[in-house]
């Protein structure tokens, strides 16, 4: 039971289609009231877990994620940037621990750590757990030995999305299957380390697409312990700048079915928060989302600034997660 009384609703991971796009086609206050029941069986509601993002590495990524800034293939205008030292991710780290942030997730543009490369994001690894933080990256593709390392290092989360659903993906990313990144994903579960993944919505994909999306997160062998739903940030440059505006209600949707089947996990309001009013990020944790990107930027992106966030969870009386 949580503090609040509400029974937990139990974990399943046999999800039917079916049940899933029903649940997308409620009304929207009766999608919201069942979301809100199973939030409240696993989280006390009035608190809310800030995670801060910092790109270690930013562009020339060899994948052509068609939503990305970061692909070698487009022109963004985006300046690639070397992989940053050890003590200026430290000291980016020490910065969000002060500013309350309680995870920092370190972010790479790259299809998959080079050998190089991953040794340093060890020591980075190292470094931030030795503040006191729980740490997660995203690197791409892992093998299980790189896994071992990262869980060595002591590493808590690993954030890779399915992005879509396999239907869909096709027309998103031609560089990589979507069997390459669940084998990341099992790797990662394999190993213990607490996994990070969910997706993205407003490339174009319909609604089946999305109930499918979150069918597969929530029938893994076990729930990912954090779900990131991001809403496309249009990038000029991008295959997808010009994708057609999302309805104001879709992102509601989506985080409510993700609450609804993976009820113990974090859901994260992840990118698009800029783009979106007040109420409608307050109606996004109405619905069930107990997670932020907390910080002035996202990898490459903009994201609310320090002062907007805390000003925002003071007026919903919210509490972030120690
Ligand atoms: N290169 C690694 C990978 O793709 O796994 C890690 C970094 S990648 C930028 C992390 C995630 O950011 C992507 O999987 C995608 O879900 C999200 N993302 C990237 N660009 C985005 C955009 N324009 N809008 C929303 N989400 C985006
Ligand atoms: C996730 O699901 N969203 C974050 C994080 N995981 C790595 C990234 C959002 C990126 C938005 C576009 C950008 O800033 O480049
Ligand atoms: Fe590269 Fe990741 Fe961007 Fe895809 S999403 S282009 S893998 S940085």
């Amino acid at each position: 039971m949580s503090t609040l009384n509400t029974p937990k609703a139990a974990l399943r991971n046999d999800w039917q289609l079916e049940e899933v796009t029903a649940l997308f086609e409620l009304p929207l206050n009766e999608l919201i009231f069942r979301a809100q029941g199973a939030l409240r069986g696993y989280f006390d509601p009035a608190q809310i877990q800030l995670s801060t993002l910092l790109n270690i590495k930013t562009g020339a990524c060899p994948e052509d994620c068609a939503y990305c800034p970061q692909s070698v293939r487009y022109d963004t205008g985006l300046p690639v940037e070397p992989m940053m030292q050890v003590q200026e991710v430290v000291t980016a780290a020490e910065e969000a621990k002060a500013q309350g942030a309680t995870r920092f997730c370190m972010g790479a543009a790259w299809r998959s750590p080079k050998r190089k490369d991953f040794e340093i994001v060890l020591e980075m690894v190292k470094a931030v757990k030795g503040l006191g933080m729980e740490t997660c990256v995203t690197l791409g593709m892992l093998t299980e030995p790189q896994v071992q390392q990262l869980k060595t290092a002591g590493l808590d989360y690993y954030n890779h999305n399915l992005d879509t659903s396999e239907a869909f993906y096709s027309q998103i990313i031609s560089t990589r299957t979507y069997q390459d990144r669940l084998d990341t994903l099992a790797h990662v579960r394999d190993a213990q380390i607490k996994v990070c993944a969910g997706g993205i919505i407003g490339m174009g994909e319909n609604l089946q697409d999305r109930a499918q999306l979150l069918l597969t997160l929530a029938n893994l062998p076990a729930h990912p312990d954090s779900v990131p739903i991001n809403q496309l940030i249009k990038v000029e440059g991008t295959p997808l700048a010009q994708a057609q505006d999302l309805d104001t209600f879709d992102m509601v949707r989506c985080i409510a079915v993700a609450r609804i089947l993976m009820p113990a996990s974090y859901v994260r309001l992840s990118a698009g928060r800029t783009e979106m009013s007040d109420e409608l990020q307050a109606l996004c944790l109405l619905a069930g989302a107990n997670s932020i990107f907390y910080g002035e930027k996202l990898l490459t992106t903009e994201n609310p600034s320090l002062d907007k966030d805390r000003s925002l969870l003071k007026r919903l009386g919210l509490q972030a997660v120690q």
